[in-house]
This record gives structure tokens, C-alpha cells and sequence, in this order.
């Protein structure tokens, strides 16, 4: 983990200069530490940070047009941005500016001219802390074994996305999925082998949700969930049906069934506006269907 934060060859610092010298000067400094772009003006800076967010800025003050505070601003009311930490580079050093790039959000200053060491020095310890929240991030969110999301990010998703499918009075689907027989396949084949299926189906059920909101999430021992947003009785059920299907694809043998192979069932609920009261309602129905498959004989989804 340590090794992983200490290597920042990989890490992207975007500068936002209006001045191509100190474009190269900057760029220079930061050479060998870790990658660097560069953009002429806040508005491009703000274009560039939505579509590929660096994990840190080099902020000018006076630009062409937005001021670069003004965009410090921007980016810290958005949420997707404001962990990029905002270093600011300017030529506008006295306390009253200063307090006022602090004001901002930024996590930091440096006074031109630049001094090349005190510059390198900043951006490294900048770019640690963030790498480092980074990959703590990831591992409070994702599950170790599957790779997917984790109970723990799918009780905070499903909350907000239903919030904000509230909002906008739009459909918010889950799926619960639950391997079958899957204390028969540990008893037939062992802890391990189990824990293979698991990461397949894990990968397989990743492979038939490929909208960009919809996330797969392990929900707890054999059970998977999938939030689908802004999503149909219609689209969720074949959703569900597809992941059903490539289980079953996979083959994996699964002597103690009879399928034969490893097989889920799933549960299918839409939460259309105004239906549910909350989120736990919704999940409750979910779980509904599930039985449902279960008891209707396993291996299909059920809305
Ligand atoms: P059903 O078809 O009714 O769902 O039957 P089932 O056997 O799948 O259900 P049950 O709830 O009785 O058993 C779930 C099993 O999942 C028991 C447990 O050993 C296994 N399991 C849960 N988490 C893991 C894991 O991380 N790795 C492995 N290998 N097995 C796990
Ligand atoms: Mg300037
Ligand atoms: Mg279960
Ligand atoms: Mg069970
Ligand atoms: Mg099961």
C-alpha cells in the first residue's frame, strides 16, 4: 500500500497558466515526479476537470477571462470535483489575496517567482494525501474478494439515488440476486472453489449492467444487489434475466443441483415515483421476488 502512494509516475497535474513561459517553467519543475497538462483558461480548466479529473491543480490567479479563484470556487462546489486539491501559483502574494485563495478551497500557495524545490515539495505532499485518500476510498467501498461495491457503499447509494430519483421523479431499480445451492457447492467443493464462483458471477453480473449508473454491489455472503437508475418494470426484469442467463452460461459444474451448474435467482423492484415511502421499502420488495424465484424453482428472475 505504502509503495503504491510513494510512486506518483502515474498521478496527472492539470496547470492552469495563461502564460506559455511559465507553462514550460512549471512543467519543467514537475518533471520526473509525475504527469502534467496544461490549459490556458478557467473555463477550460473547468471543461477538462469534467471530463478527466487531475488529481491536482496549479492554479494562476489572472487569466484571460474567469479568474482562477473564480474557478477554484466552481470546482469546489461540485461535488464530482472538489477533492482535487488547488494549489495556487501567483504573482498576487499579499495577506488580503492570500486569505482569499484560502476563502476559495484552495489546500495551498506559492508566490512567484517561483521557487523551483518548494514547488516540487508542495505538489509531491499534495499528490501523497490525495493518493492516499484515494486508495482508502477504495477500500472502504469495494468488497476484497469480488471487486465489486460493498454493503457498505450500496446502504449509501441506494439512499441517495432513491433521494434523487425522488427529486426528479424518475424509477429507481434493484435487483437482488442470490446464488442457489451455494452451501451445497462449498460442501461439494470447498471454501475456495466457492469463492471463485463468487468472483465469476461477480464479473458476469458487472458484464450485463453496462450503463454507466448502473453498479453491482455485494451485498453480503452469496447475495449481489444491482441499483439501476431511471429504469423500467420492463428494462430491470431483462436486466435481471440476462444476469441469470449468463450464470447459467458460465457452466460452472455444480453437482449437488439440478442444473447441474451454478445457477442465481433474483428479485426484481422498481421504485416509481411515489410507490415507496423509502429506500428499505423498496429493498423489502426486492427481496419479495427473490423468494419468489426461490420458490417458483430457482434459476430465474422475478419481478
Ligand atoms: P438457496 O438456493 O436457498 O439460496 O440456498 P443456499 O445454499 O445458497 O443458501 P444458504 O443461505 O443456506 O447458504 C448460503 C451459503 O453461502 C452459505 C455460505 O457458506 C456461503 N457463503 C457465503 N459467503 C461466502 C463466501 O464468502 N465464500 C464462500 N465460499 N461461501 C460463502
Ligand atoms: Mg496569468
Ligand atoms: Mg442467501
Ligand atoms: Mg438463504
Ligand atoms: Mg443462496
Amino acid at each position: 500500500m505504502f509503495k503504491e502512494i510513494d510512486d506518483l509516475s502515474d498521478s496527472l497535474v492539470l496547470i492552469v497558466e495563461d502564460s506559455a513561459l511559465t507553462q514550460k517553467v512549471l512543467g519543467a519543475c514537475l518533471d520526473g515526479l509525475c504527469r502534467v497538462d496544461a490549459v490556458d483558461s478557467a473555463e477550460e480548466a473547468i471543461n477538462y476537470c469534467l471530463k478527466s479529473p487531475p488529481d491536482l491543480i496549479l492554479m494562476d490567479w489572472i487569466l484571460g477571462g474567469m479568474t482562477g479563484l473564480e474557478a477554484c470556487k466552481k470546482i469546489q462546489a461540485m461535488d464530482e470535483l472538489n477533492d482535487i486539491p488547488i494549489i495556487f501559483v501567483t504573482s498576487n502574494t499579499n495577506e488580503n489575496q492570500q486569505e482569499l485563495c484560502w476563502d476559495a478551497g484552495a489546500v495551498d500557495f506559492l508566490g512567484k517567482p517561483i521557487v523551483a524545490r518548494t514547488l516540487v515539495n508542495r505538489v509531491r505532499t499534495h499528490l501523497k494525501y490525495k493518493r492516499q485518500t484515494d486508495i482508502l476510498k477504495q477500500y472502504s467501498f469495494f468488497d476484497g474478494l469480488t471487486e465489486v461495491f460493498n454493503r457498505r457503499y450500496f446502504d449509501m447509494e441506494c439512499k441517495r439515488l432513491f433521494r434523487q430519483n425522488l427529486r426528479q421523479q424518475q424509477c429507481l431499480a434493484v435487483v437482488m440476486l442470490d446464488i442457489d445451492y451455494f452451501k451445497l457447492f462449498n460442501d461439494e467443493y470447498g471454501h475456495l472453489q466457492g469463492d471463485d464462483a463468487l468472483k465469476e458471477v461477480a464479473k458476469v453480473a458487472v458484464k450485463m449492467v453496462n450503463r454507466p449508473l448502473d453498479s453491482v454491489f455485494r451485498y453480503g455472503g452469496e447475495e449481489f444487489a444491482v441499483l439501476l437508475p431511471n429504469t423500467s418494470d420492463d428494462g430491470a426484469l431483462k436486466i435481471a434475466q440476462s444476469i441469470v442467463h449468463a450464470v447459467r452460461g458460465l457452466e460452472i459444474p455444480h453437482g449437488k443441483s439440478e442444473f447441474d451448474v451454478v445457477t442465481v435467482s433474483a428479485g426484481v423492484a422498481v421504485g416509481k415515483y411515489g410507490v415507496y415511502d423509502n429506500v428499505e421499502e423498496l429493498i423489502q420488495k426486492a427481496d419479495e421476488g427473490l423468494y419468489m424465484a426461490k420458490s417458483n424453482g430457482r434459476d430465474q428472475a422475478f419481478l
